[in-house]
């Protein structure tokens, strides 16, 4: 127990350690005879289940020992563990939160933007100012350009059921609408395109691991981004039952660490070449499942083509070559690839021969440019091998996309009567040339009526850190006569921070009601207690949207008389009502959590088990190998079947020459995003450096623990590298997350990838390709 302790008093009493002023400023606000009682009594402390309710992957529970109003200490679950509903035990950040809520860095108070825009020049104001020039300036921004000039920007900071971005577009549908979005920054290309294929998205339950006897963890890192509070519990489960582990992956990553049997370390954005050579192995040595391929698919081979497509664009031809001439053999994968012809002839015979097995996909692979033909090609690889619908089957792919789940509603917005979105990652065109984008640009319903001119961006850093391209977006920024109002809300001061108008300070989840919900649809719910009271003038956002509506005379139908806690206790009697076990507020209160037993579940089982009642939700209602509706798009990008197309800045760019490394920003264990880049702990347990194999670092003169200048014609940061073989030669990797911190020259000082990234979006769903780079890198 005292571990934490032991940790805060040594980083107190050492001098050396970085971020040693931030930490004992921290320290400040405990006195030594609370820190000693934490130690050694727990008389007078109460233990008070809270939320860690950021984007992490997890959903775990963590309870804050409160005494005298402060936290002292934070434990995690300790039910009984059981096999079919094990705890849901903390990381280290969630165990770490003291370090956050505690940061001398706290934003306290509502602030007003003195300076130029982004100069990050604040002057403190009352409440009473803040809400008054938010509805001033968001009623004048309605008036002369309509509800299309106003967007809530993609905000992950607090994912609970009050969140901020919820309350702006309750305000918002009130108003006559806002441009809403599609997709989302973490699978938009998984998202958008694995509908063509199976009609809708789903995927197995961790649960059902066990069943595997093969598993591939294909760009899929749980073991760091966690994916569900328990995939590495069941990871290790179906490990101890005798499935072998294989990680594709250009990072030796701390999955491929704990549960491979053998890493496959390929050159990024090349998938979709090793799934093609995969599939060419296990066609031409009869591996195939063609029972399964003729009963539930179209498009494998020339005999299953929807009528009025040309000869020769089945998969089958494709893979073959028999159209354009180059059979897609593991020779020919092996010098896209970067993987020798016998690992991938290996991996084919090895996955069709060996079942059940699953092709597990993260999302890493398809947050590339050419991210949608990944995905697909994945798919068609576990239709080859009737893996799709059965119990130790299937093809991952990630987050919230599950049909399961418990019915607890968040605060409602109403409806938005604008119907036009646009796709998420498209906000800064949308700034600049709104009403000029098209469906080419992915808008739909549009065209837009205005350029965006109002921004709502409450918790979140996608304004600038997290988005792509800094250099270009910090420019539209700056640029008042464009976006002309922007209202953010957050704990720190981030780099979105610093490009307010009107900045407001909120509180933590420690200091308010809330939910947390499961990232994968588990059935459990976690409820957070407002555990402490917040530090200075800090507010939850629906307190603070609620003076904004009634300066607007939309206050009784924006609150409906209801405080954010009346709205807590409403979801609740509504849960209730749905549920009959669903418990009480007071229940909820002491628990913190309501769990049902976990099941095993299997995506597309119905489809697969009884197909004349279930068919699948496409337009010939089978697994779509073939597309119709994309080949119609007549688009080389957007073939009919997923076909290996080089991506810009991948691999075959002649822009090589110039920049030769591949650089992408993984998510990484210390941080959730941008958020807790500003914990001095988190720092400690793993400060931000920069991958690069020793060949790549020798060719450079670079050491371990040398700084490097890592740059290509977008931007430029400076980084510590970590020369490891855990990387392939040609490609560095910069977790993604680190706060854009620019010297005088613009070069970010702390190694934040967005200032590399492009604003190029995927061909189909005009997703973010922001794994997909090209920099040279040269030692400082
Ligand atoms: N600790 C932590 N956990 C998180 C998050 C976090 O920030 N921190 N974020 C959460 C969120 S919102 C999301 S969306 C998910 C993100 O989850 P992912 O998108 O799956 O995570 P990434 O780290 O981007 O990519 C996963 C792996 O893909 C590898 N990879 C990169 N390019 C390629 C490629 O071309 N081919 C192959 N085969 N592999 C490739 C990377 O090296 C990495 O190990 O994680 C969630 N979990
Ligand atoms: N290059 C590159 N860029 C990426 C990615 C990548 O893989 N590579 N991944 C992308 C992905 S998958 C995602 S999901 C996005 C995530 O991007 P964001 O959604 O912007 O997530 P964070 O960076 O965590 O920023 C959340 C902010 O909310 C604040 N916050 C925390 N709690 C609260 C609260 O209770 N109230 C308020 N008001 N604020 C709060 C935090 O301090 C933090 O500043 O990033 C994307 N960006
Ligand atoms: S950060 Fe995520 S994984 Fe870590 S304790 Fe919090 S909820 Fe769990
Ligand atoms: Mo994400």
């Amino acid at each position: 127990m005292s571990i934490n302790l032991n940790r805060r008093a040594f980083l107190k009493l050492s001098g050396g350690v970085a971020g040693t002023v931030a930490v004992s400023g921290t320290w400040d606000v405990l006195t030594k005879e609370q820190i000693a009682s934490a130690v050694t009594t727990d008389e007078g402390t109460q233990v008070i289940p809270v939320l860690c309710n950021h984007n992490c992957g997890g959903r775990c529970q963590i309870k804050a020992h409160v005494k005298d109003g402060v936290v002292v200490r934070i434990t995690t679950d300790d039910r009984p563990d059981l096999e079919n509903n094990p705890q849901l035990r903390a990381c280290l950040k969630g165990r770490a939160t003291r370090n956050r809520i505690y940061h001398p860095d706290r934003l306290k108070y509502p602030m007003k933007r003195v300076g130029k825009r982004g100069e990050g020049k604040f002057k403190r104001i009352t409440w009473d100012e803040a809400t008054d020039l938010i509805a001033k300036n968001l009623k004048k921004i309605v008036d002369q350009y309509g509800p299309h000039s106003v967007y809530v920007n993609y905000a992950t900071g607090d994912e609970g059921a009050m969140a901020g971005r919820t309350s702006a577009k309750r305000l918002m549908n009130l108003m006559g609408g806002y441009l809403g979005y599609y997709g989302s920054y973490s699978s938009a290309c998984l998202k958008y395109t694995a509908p063509f294929v199976t009609g809708y998205r789903d995927t197995n339950t961790y649960q059902t691991l066990h069943h595997s006897k093969l598993i591939i963890l294909s760009g899929f890192n749980p073991a760091e981004t966690v994916f569900e509070t328990n995939s590495n519990y069941y990871l290790a489960k179906a490990k101890k039952a005798g499935a072998k582990v294989i990680v594709i992956d250009p990072r030796y990553t701390e999955s491929a660490a704990t549960f491979g049997d053998q890493w496959i370390p390929i050159v990024p954005a090349t998938d979709t070449a090793l799934f093609s050579a995969m599939a060419y192995v296990i066609i031409t040595e009869n591996l195939h499942d063609q029972a399964f391929l003729d009963k539930y698919t179209i498009g494998f081979d020339e005999e299953h083509m929807p009528e009025g497509v040309p000869a020769g664009n089945s998969y089958k031809s494709y893979i073959l070559g028999t159209t354009d001439g180059k059979p897609k053999t593991p020779e020919w994968a092996a010098a896209i690839t970067g993987i020798d012809a016998n690992t991938i002839i290996n991996l084919a015979r090895e996955y069709a021969t060996t079942k059940p097995a699953q092709l597990l996909q993260g999302l890493g692979p398809q947050r590339h440019a050419q991210g949608e033909s990944s995905t697909r090609a994945g798919i068609v690889l576990a239709a080859m091998t009737g893996s799709i619908g059965i119990l130790g089957g299937g093809w991952g792919g990630g987050e919230g996309g599950r049909k399961l789940g418990l019915d607890v509603g968040e605060l409602p917005t109403g409806d938005n009567p604008v119907e036009t979105q646009i796709s998420v990652f498209m906000w800064t065109d949308a700034v600049v040339r709104g009403t000029e984008m098209t469906e080419k640009d992915g808008v739909q319903n549009g065209p837009l009526k205005s350029n965006l001119k109002f921004m709502w961006n409450l918790g979140s850093n996608t304004l600038v850190n997290q988005h792509a391209d800094i250099n270009k977006t910090i420019k539209i920024l700056e640029d008042e006569s464009k976006l002309e109002y922007i209202v953010v809300s957050d704990q720190f001061m981030t780099p979105s921070a610093k490009y307010a108008d009107i900045l407001l300070p909120s509180d933590h989840a420690f200091e308010r009601y809330d939910f947390g919900f499961p990232w994968t649809g588990e059935e459990y719910i976690l409820f957070g207690n407002k555990a402490v009271e917040p530090p200075g003038e800090c507010k939850h956002d629906y307190w603070w949207m609620s003076k904004v509506a009634e300066k607007l005379g939309l206050g009784e139908k924006f609150t409906e008389g209801k405080t954010q806690e009346d709205w807590m206790k409403q979801l609740v009697e509504d849960a209730q009502k749905a549920d009959s076990q669903f418990p009480s507020w007071e229940e909820l209160k002491k628990k913190g959590l309501y769990r049902k037993d976990t099941i095993e579940y299997v995506a597309f089982e119905k489809e697969i088990k009884d197909p004349a009642n279930n068919p699948f939700q496409t337009p010939s209602g089978k697994i779509e190998i073939f597309s119709k509706t994309l080949f119609d798009m007549k688009n080389d990008e957007i073939p009919g079947v997923p076909k290996y197309t080089p991506a810009a800045e991948g691999p075959e760019d002649p822009l090589k020459e110039k920049y030769p490394l591949q650089c992408f920003g993984p998510h990484i264990k210390r941080r959730t995003h941008s958020t807790w880049d500003e914990t001095p702990w988190m720092e400690e347990a793993e400060p931000q450096t920069m991958w690069i194999n020793p060949e790549d670092a020798q060719a450079r003169g670079l050491q371990d623990g040398d700084k490097a200048k890592v740059y290509n014609d977008r931007g430029a940061l400076v980084i510590p590298v970590r020369v490891t073989k855990r990387i392939r030669p040609g490609v560095v990797s910069i977790p993604q997350g680190a706060w854009y911190t620019p010297d005088d020259k613009g070069v970010c000082q702390r190694g934040c990838i967005n200032i590399l990234t492009s604003q190029r979006p995927t061909p189909l769903a005009h997703g973010n390709g922001q794994h997909t780079n090209l920099v040279q890198v040269k030692k400082l």
